[in-house]
């Protein structure tokens, strides 16, 4: 096991690293940015260097930085987290080369994986469903209608170094394909640096469920159930549960079972996340996979009680998977992340926490890095804390969250508090009908924070 790790990230997710390795007996370096000099995760591990200025890419993102920092400390091993440097090859490269371990899957399936068009390939190749569309990278619009008039409108253009849905543009009709094509590549270009294109039949009502696969160096693949992650927002998540209440129990195994062989068949390794699109028939396809800890991660932990980001870092050092296919979930979990941010325009509101009180008891928990007092900076996202609740139904997991909710004070800045009780007050999320559309009607049908439109 290592006796140090430098852990290249900030907020909560840096904080809940810092705690798995002192459980774990390991000492932790914290990088911080000049103005996360009072941020805790700065103040909780054992030791800190500063990396540079406010800007990610002067500080967060800046390889020779961290790399020099670890060197400095004697660090063994760095821990990416999400976000910043987690899904960079170029990154995990340099770990290796410097006789660094990376705390994540080897660079050359980072790089397989980042290349969304290539992943498709080899996933399908790995038997796993993928959607209806093309095989390679689209040179052209007349290809892609050709394509397209093969497998039927609406389809879907994505960048094949996207992913998260960044520059996707759905067409509806052949007439739209030329136009909406070199936009797509423009984007594409602008936003990844590759204007390579691929399209998929665009799934209309479909359900974003994820499985969480956990591999060691030794060929061993264990999946840990899904999470329903359908209510999302300009593709960022906002609550997350597991059980899917979508799924049945075959379409769950099925899923679990495809995702863990095709891990194996690719020899993956370390912590992923596999992405599937699930149709209202409950056929389930490969979208894309995460080669990271995810935002949503404790929601499985609760479930199955593990502690995933602990098991990541045993597994790094080389020790054999210690989980099995006899571990069983347990109730159900559910996740609402708060941001700080405008509940109604959704732009950040970063300043001063002047008063904080977060929820507690039993099968509460809350991933933050904040406290009174904090100053939260403008430069980096706007996740704040994430609750999780666990209980043995989903009907009072639920209930837990509305009093976790309603038992949190967040004062000196916005919060999306009131969206998420709104939410979990509506018919459709406490019946488990909600699908990928339904935040998206919620907010237009006017049932946002602030009640219906007078
Ligand atoms: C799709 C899709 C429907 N059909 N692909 C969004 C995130 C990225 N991982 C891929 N995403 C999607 N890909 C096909 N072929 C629907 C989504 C999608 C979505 C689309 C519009 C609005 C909200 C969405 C939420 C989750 C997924």
């Amino acid at each position: 096991m290592f006796s140090k790790i430098l852990v290249a990230n900030r907020g909560e997710i840096a904080l809940r690293i810092i705690r798995a390795a002192k459980e774990l007996g390991i000492r932790t370096v914290a990088v911080y940015s000049e103005p996360d000099k009072q941020s805790l995760h700065t103040l909780l591990a054992d030791e800190r260097i500063c990396i540079g200025p406010a800007p990610a890419s002067e500080s967060y993102l800046n390889i020779p930085n961290i790399i020099s920092a670890a060197e400095i400390t004697k660090a063994e091993a760095i821990h990416p987290g999400y976000g910043f440097l987690a899904e960079n090859p170029r990154f995990a490269e340099i770990c290796e080369a410097e006789g660094l371990v990376f705390i994540g899957p080897p660079a050359s399936i980072i790089q397989m994986m980042g290349d969304k068009n290539q992943a498709r390939r080899r996933m399908k190749e790995a038997k796993l469903p993928v959607i209806p569309g093309s095989e390679n990278v689209i040179e052209d619009f007349q290809e892609a209608k050709k394509i397209a008039q093969k497998i039927g409108y609406p389809i879907i253009l994505k960048a094949a170094s996207g992913g998260g849905g960044k520059g996707m543009r759905i067409v509806t009709s052949p007439r739209q394909l030329e136009e909406q094509f070199s936009i797509a590549q423009s984007e594409a270009q602008a936003s990844f640096g590759n204007p390579a294109l691929y399209l998929e039949k665009y799934l209309i009502s479909a359900h974003h469920i994820e499985i969480q696969i956990i591999a060691d160096n030794y060929g061993n693949v264990l999946a840990l159930g899904e999470r329903e992650c359908s209510i999302q927002r300009k593709h960022q998540k906002l609550i997350e549960e597991s059980p899917s209440p979508f799924l049945d129990e075959k379409t769950r195994k099925k899923m679990a079972r495809a995702a863990e062989e095709a891990a194996k068949t690719i020899g993956y390794k370390s912590l992923g996340t596999f992405e599937f699109l699930v149709d209202n028939q409950k056929n389930f396809y490969f979208m894309e996979a995460n080669t990271r800890i995810q935002v949503e991660h404790p929601v499985t932990e609760m479930l199955y009680n593990v502690d995933l980001v602990k098991e990541q870092i045993r597994l790094a050092s080389g020790e054999k998977l210690s989980l099995d296919h006899s571990l069983r979930p347990r109730g159900h979990s559910l996740e609402c992340r708060i941001n700080a941010e405008d509940p109604e325009k959704f732009i950040p509101s970063p300043g001063r926490i002047e008063f904080l009180v977060l929820p507690g008891g039993p099968g509460v928990r809350v991933d933050t890095a904040a406290y009174s007092g904090w100053i939260i900076p403008p430069y980096y996202d706007s996740l704040l804390a994430k609750i999780i609740t666990h209980a043995p139904t989903r009907q009072e997991a639920i209930a837990k969250m509305h009093t976790a909710l309603e038992m949190t004070t967040i004062v000196g800045i916005q919060t999306n508090l009131p969206l998420h009780l709104k939410i979990l007050s509506s018919s459709d999320f406490l019946s488990g009908r909600y699908d990928i559309q339904f935040l998206e009607k919620f907010l237009a049908q006017g049932k946002g924070p602030r009640g219906p439109k007078t």
